[in-house]
């Protein structure tokens, strides 16, 4: 089982800036984390970060026939963006979005996304330990439907 770990703008950031919001661990922590507990599930994962609108709806398109699931945090476009809610629907392939930060607890702008409702599921909150959480729901979601089939 292949699993895609998707991050968008900014959070190459991550660790470097604004800690009381995002916390002290930076993305290659979070890549590495992610790798221990890919292993420990005996999956692969593939981790990438892009700033860009349309490179991250290109990763997606990439995913299709690799991957079997996806974690990602698009960052703000996760708000804004329904070229990349089309392109994560297009693969068809199940996702759980993430966000560090409570969104629901900051401004207005925040509180909707535009994944959501695509999504199997969403961890918010839960600073960078949520990545963690998600990959393990999605591949427990995965065991469970191969195990159905
Ligand atoms: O809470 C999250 O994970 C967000 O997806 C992070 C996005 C924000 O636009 C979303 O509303 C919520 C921002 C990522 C920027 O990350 C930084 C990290 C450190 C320093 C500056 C920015």
């Amino acid at each position: 089982m292949r699993i895609a770990v998707l991050n968008g703008p900014n959070l190459n950031l991550l660790g470097s800036r604004e800690p009381a919001i995002y916390g002290r661990t930076t993305l290659a922590e979070v890549d590495a984390r992610l790798s221990d507990v890919a292993r420990e599930l005996g999956i692969d994962i593939e981790c990438m970060q892009h700033n860009g609108e349309g490179a991250l709806v290109d990763m997606v398109h990439a995913l299709r026939g690799r991957a079997h699931g996806v974690v990602v945090n698009a960052g703000a476009y996760s708000h804004t963006s329904l070229a990349l809610r089309d392109a994560l629907s297009g693969i068809a392939l199940p996702f759980v979005e993430v966000h560090i930060s409570n969104v629901y607890a900051r401004e207005p702008e925040r509180r909707h996304s535009m994944l959501a409702s695509a999504a199997l599921g969403v961890v918010v909150g839960l600073g960078t330990h949520g990545y963690e959480l998600a990959l393990r729901g999605l591949v427990h979601e995965l065991r469970r439907r191969e195990a159905d089939a």
